[in-house]
């Protein structure tokens, strides 16, 4: 591992390169100890620039060979980048050879081995760890590779693009021969050589072409993979019908690895998955993932397109592709929910996420705009702000256009720029460009501020109503802080989608504003670029109350100001499904701050009429019940507050609102668990999903007053459903029910579970979840979740070497579960520093986010505060420590 610190890599200093890669001949001798690469490309120099030397990128490789042009050539090693000098001036050939070490990989980037096979992960970076290269996403090329492996150990061997020759060859071994016609940066290379078994369908596209698509998994989970498969096809045939864009390959591959550093990665033609995204059957995955399975098999399938066919010029433009594709996959997954309640679901759950890790990232020491201006570790912008912010960046574009001109957008810039490597401002372009007039088109370079500002900004809405005039004026304001190195912020361009609520009855008003004339309808999606704006609404008969941000159609925290009553109102009559559920978390943060600040710590009548009439409410879907009647996180309450966060308050208050909801709704959630559950056969879908949802928080409820209150009887059926269960999702919720009441039951069903599913690696990683993420008990017991998570660091099935195990233990407790985490005695702390060092020494990618679970301490109270800083300083102090980590610590300090 490189140490010291990595030079700071500027978006500005991009420069085209220096020469070109057209074609790849590449061959591997696979072997875990010493797998030999012959890598034979054709390159020319870039006319356009002065001749340089040729650098090739290179890590950990053992060079054995250099030869240009089939002479044996003069080179040097500078840097870890292989130097040439004095090329030919034409077009010529070069051919490398270097053994690598698969085996000692730890890292999980480059070629690796896991579970006795080999794969690949190249993205960012990693295709320098196989061979010398121009490992830039701007450097396109046409691969051909050749696979030669030991035909009993890993008798499937595959590439990108199309089979085009397979046999036999002396001493076991045999060969395979693939070829991607399609040009591509070396990030979306792949190889996979293993001992695995396919599920496969053949399907034919719009045009009639028949295309074979794959899911490879070891041989025991072939009976997890329908749901990978059917969400593969749907994301076919969706991408079709909206966008117009077929699959262009004849083969479609997606293969599961256990060890993997992310969720997946869109390889062309060959997608790897880590196995949490590919494997489920009823009896071991939950609700929750099926749905991740359908929308990152959707996600890697759509980067086919947005990704591959064009991707990013440099990796500063990493939102191009990204945030493009999440809007995708959010919108397939949308589309798939169905109706409009159940796609409100879809789009409050995104929010939710948006909220818990990208607001605190975009507020925090690694703050950075949707394209960042700097890094030293690329591997650390995979971040929340360039996915998830990205994707609203998109979703605020389509907006403003519209669904067709989106539309129209996205097939100009297929028509642009199929073939290359392109820029954040070239997607925008083009998207405007297909809409001339559009708000999009008229205020571009106001828009584009969100690309390039960081931070979230802040709209203040105040509204007043003149029943005399009968107008309703709405003063918009919008603030936010500027970036580091940018003195002033510039306002952005918001598409504020909005209505009008009449007060006594909830019906929607009409929304004229002054100088317009005529029935403008009753939902509207005004468009704030000044730093402050009014607009006066005539012709409102009735006092409204303002149904403001609907469908969360910007990025932004919305102060509204808006009273109780209003906010009630919002919550029984809004049309918009988003802003009810809004109007309930906006009541419960509101006595949750309250209470922080001295007020007071029992819930109102009114709030418990309103929670209980969600619940009862005879129309509504179940997931929209279950998600309002779930409080907003300690995360987001967190984030609210803003500072001197004392982690262990936040978590008694919401704890103890809880306990009262569960009390007050007693009878309330009898009647839920008995009457709500879906009927027949387990189904994934989006309606199914959500009655069971709502049945299992019913029985968590159940179960945490009954052991507040001493009883046996919801602990007592609690536990025999978790027994009986005939789905994940029923056994998990009923055994999350007892384990995060700490009911006495939970430890025999805890050790239950584990004896049931002990070859089950991804139903062993929410045993380690469960536990980790348990919310500490309140008074005398304090502590005890924390020390449960000490101890299962110490379970023989606990390993740090296989990512998912370890995020499965680490994550729920240092990024979702701050009063385990934040001790007084600052015991989690120095949990956290061994874990980051520790991880950092074999895998970085893994240890830096880890390490990224600290960055709000400037929040936290003392003592919590300085115990934090003094934990982080001393993983910063290390001598010994990789880039990716050093770059996080680093700037957490700053
Ligand atoms: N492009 C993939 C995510 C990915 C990124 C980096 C990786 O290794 C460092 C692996 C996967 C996606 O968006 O799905
Ligand atoms: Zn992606």
């Amino acid at each position: 591992m490189r140490e010291g610190t990595a030079p700071i890599i500027r978006r500005e200093d991009y420069q085209a390169p220096a020469y070109w890669i057209r074609t790849v001949d590449l061959s591997f001798d696979l072997d875990p100890a010493k797998t030999l690469v012959i890598n034979k490309m054709t390159i020319e120099r870039n006319a356009e620039l002065p001749v340089q030397s040729l650098r090739l990128d290179g890590e950990d490789l053992n060079l054995t060979r250099v030869m240009v042009n089939g002479e044996p050539a003069t080179f040097r090693v500078e840097n870890d980048q292989l130097v040439l000098d004095a090329l030919p001036d034409g077009p010529f050939t070069l051919e490398v050879r270097n053994t690598i070490a698969p085996e000692k990989n730890l890292q999980l980037s480059g070629l690796y081995t896991s579970g006795g096979g080999f794969f690949t992960q190249c993205e960012a970076q990693g295709f320098r760890r196989i061979s010398y290269f121009l490992d830039r996403p701007d450097v396109m090329a046409v691969y051909t590779v050749t696979l030669r492996a030991d035909a009993e150990k890993y008798p499937v061997l595959l590439g990108n693009g199309n089979l085009v020759a397979q046999g036999e060859l002396d001493g076991g071994r045999h060969f395979a021969k693939w070829h991607d016609p399609f040009p591509k940066p070396s990030y979306l290379f792949a190889l996979v050589a293993a001992k695995l078994v396919s599920r496969e369908q053949k399907i034919v596209s719009r045009s009639g072409k028949e295309h074979l698509l794959q899911v490879y998994v070891r041989a025991g989970d072939l009976d997890k993979t329908e749901h990978a498969m059917n969400s593969l096809i749907a994301s076919v045939v969706w991408d079709e019908a909206r966008f117009g864009l077929p699959l262009d390959l004849e083969r479609f591959m997606i293969v599961a690895v256990s060890d993997f550093n992310m969720g997946a990665m869109e390889n062309k033609g060959l997608n790897i998955f880590n196995t949490k995204f590919v494997l489920a059957s009823p009896a071991t995955a939950t609700d929750a993932d099926f749905a991740n399975i359908e929308s990152v098999v959707a996600h890697e399938y759509f980067h086919n397109w947005t990704g591959n066919r064009v991707t990013c010029r440099d990796w500063f433009q990493l939102s191009l592709k990204e945030g493009l594709t999440v809007y995708r996959d959010q919108e397939f997954s949308q589309d798939m929910a169905g109706e409009a309640s159940a796609r409100a679901v879809k789009r409050i759950e995104d929010v939710r996420q948006l909220r818990q890790f990208q607001f605190p990232e975009d507020a925090g020491p690694m703050a950075h705009p949707v394209r960042p201006e700097q890094y030293q570790a690329i591997d650390n912008f995979y971040t929340a702000t360039v996915y998830e912010k990205g994707a609203e960046v998109v979703r605020m574009m389509a907006t403003l256009v519209g669904r067709r001109g989106f539309a129209k957008g996205m097939t100009l810039y297929f028509q642009r720029h199929d073939g290359q490597a392109v820029t954040c401002d070239d997607f925008a372009q083009a998207i405007a460009d297909a809409n001339p007039g559009s708000e999009l088109a008229e205020r571009l370079d106001a828009f584009k501020r969100w690309y390039s500002q960081a931070g979230t900004p802040q709209v203040t809405a105040r509204g007043a109503y003149d029943a005399a005039a009968r107008t309703y004026t709405l003063e918009l304001a919008q603030t936010g802080t500027p970036n580091p190195g940018q003195p002033h912020r510039l306002p952005s361009v918001i598409p504020f989608a909005m209505g009008l609520l009449a007060s006594d009855d909830g019906s929607a008003l009409p929304l004229q504003l002054a100088d317009e004339p005529g029935d403008t309808g009753t939902h509207r999606v005004l468009v704030l670029a000044e730093a402050e704006q009014r607009f006066v609404f005539v012709n409102v008969d009735r006092e409204p109350v303002p149904s403001l941000l609907r469908g969360y159609s910007a990025p932004v925290h919305l102060d509204a100001a808006l009273a109780d009553t209003a906010l009630l109102t919002l919550l029984q009559h809004d049309s918009d499904a988003f802003n009810r559920w809004e109007a309930g978390q906006q009541l419960a943060l509101n006595r949750l701050l309250a209470a922080l600040r001295g007020g007071s710590t029992q819930l109102d009548a009114a709030f418990i009429d309103a929670m209980r009439g969600v619940l009862r409410h005879p129309t509504l879907d179940a997931a929209l019940k279950e998600l309002v009647l779930t409080l907003p996180s300690e995360t987001v309450v967190a984030e609210e507050l803003g500072a001197e966060v004392d982690p262990a308050r936040i978590h008694a208050l919401r704890e103890g609102f809880r306990l009262q909801l569960a009390q007050a709704l007693r009878d309330d959630w009898v009647w839920a668990f008995e009457t709500q559950a879906p009927i027949g056969g387990y189904s994934p879908d989006a309606r199914a999903a959500g009655q069971r949802a709502l049945v299992n928080l019913a029985l968590s409820m159940l179960v945490l007053d009954a052991t507040a209150s001493g009883d046996t009887v919801w602990p007592g059926r609690a536990y025999q459903r978790f027994k009986d269960a005939t789905s994940m999702s029923e056994r998990f919720g009923a055994l999350t029910a007892l384990v995060n009441a700490h009911a006495e039951l939970a430890a025999p069903a805890l050790e239950r579970f584990h004896a049931l599913f002990a070859d089950e690696a991804l139903v062993i990683d929410k045993w380690f979840a469960l536990q980790a993420g348990a919310p500490e008990p309140l008074g005398e017991g304090a502590g005890a979740v924390f020390e449960r998570v000490r101890t299962l660091a110490q379970h023989p099935d606990f390993t740090l070497r296989n990512p998912n195990r370890a995020r499965s233990l680490l994550m729920p407790l240092t990024l979702m579960n701050p009063a385990a985490f934040h001790r007084a005695d600052a015991a989690g702390y120095v949990f956290w520093a061994d874990k980051v060092v520790e991880v950092d020494a074999f895998n970085p990618q893994l240890a830096s986010r880890l390490a990224r679970s600290l960055d709000r301490w400037r929040l936290l109270a003392e003592p919590y505060r300085s115990a934090a800083r003094e934990a982080i300083a001393r993983v910063a102090a290390r001598a010994e420590l990789s880039d990716d980590t050093r770059e996080i610590v680093t700037r957490s300090l700053q």
